[in-house]
């Protein structure tokens, strides 16, 4: 590996997707940010990368919405980066990572999976290295307190660092449904539309997507995509470090995907996904990260769906 990963990267013992396609061909690199340290109520997500990308060897990669295996998509996991316990170090890291893997794979889509949400300013500031980028966030709670327990770096104010730090263009959060007052101030302030899941659930997922659509035509270059696996209803989602109840459903989700990832790709823009806060250890029947992998599938799927489909 170039550069900085091969200093940066381990091999993973199972590659995500099965097949390991050769980097330089890859239509979707992956990355694990098994990075747990500031957890709050239940730490864990450290083992999601390794258990998502079991559950991923143990579904298929078909998807009924556009008809198609992904099974052929080009995927090259690079493994996981190197953990260390300061945040602060943590998120240089992964910045660096990440600015390295889009100089060295510029038509590949990356794909990470956390690791705890904190990830996401590392590999926000690591995209805002390159191209300004567009952040959507799917999560149960804003994440934008100034700080949490002391500490700035807190999984508790990770879109609040992104927004401060203008590594964003433009950020919108849907699902929410459990935050504080200085939070939904601070979104007020900064202009950060948040779609409450109860919304969605009662009057559908347009509402979320109408919201989308409004931010990406003021996006230049690339949508984010960062989906906590706690915006997910706990009944589909219990491995999470702080489940809410009243979440969205898996279908609501996918529906959301298809549509935005449609939108981004017409739009000339590139992509990238983060899926965080899975933990295995809290986790029941690995039901949690069935899902993490099955929202990864369904991302490549929305994202290859018009060059590939079942009979070609
Ligand atoms: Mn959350």
């Amino acid at each position: 590996m170039p550069g900085i990963l091969g200093l940066y990267l381990s091999p993973a013992s199972l590659y995500f997707g099965g097949v390991q396609a050769e980097p330089s061909e890859a239509e979707v690199v992956v990355a694990g940010l098994p990075y747990d340290s500031t957890s709050s109520y239940r730490p864990g997500t450290r083992f999601a990368p390794a258990a998502i990308r079991q559950a991923a060897a143990n579904i298929e990669f078909y998807s009924p919405r556009k008809g198609i295996d992904i099974e052929h998509v080009k995927i090259h996991d690079f493994g996981d980066v190197v953990v260390v316990t300061d945040a602060r170090k943590q998120l240089d890291i992964i910045a660096r990572v990440v600015g390295e893997l889009l100089g060295h794979y510029r038509g590949a889509t990356p794909v990470f999976i956390g690791g705890e949400h904190t990830v996401t300013y590392g590999i926000v500031r690591g995209l805002a290295g390159v191209a300004p980028s567009c952040l959507l966030v799917l999560d149960a709670h804003l994440d934008m307190r100034s700080e949490y327990m002391g500490d700035p770096y807190s999984h508790a104010c990770v879109v609040r660092r992104i927004a401060e730090d203008g590594l964003a263009e433009r950020i919108v959060v849907v699902g929410t449904r459990a935050y504080v007052k200085e939070e939904a101030v601070f979104a007020h302030e900064r202009g950060i539309p948040h779609i409450d899941s109860l919304r969605i659930i009662r009057g559908g997922v347009g509402v979320a997507i109408d919201e989308v659509k409004r931010m990406l035509k003021e996006c230049s270059g690339r949508l984010h995509i960062s989906i906590d696996m706690d915006v997910y209803d706990p009944a589909y989602a219990p491995g999470v470090g702080n489940p809410e109840p009243e979440g969205l459903t898996p279908t609501h989700v996918f529906d959301i995907l298809h549509v935005v990832v449609g939108e981004a790709l017409n739009r000339g823009l590139a992509l990238s996904l983060d899926v965080v806060e899975a933990n295995p250890l809290v986790d029941s029947a690995g039901i949690t990260s069935v899902l993490a992998a099955k929202t990864i599938v369904e991302f490549i799927a929305a994202l290859v769906s018009r060059t590939k489909n079942m009979r070609g």
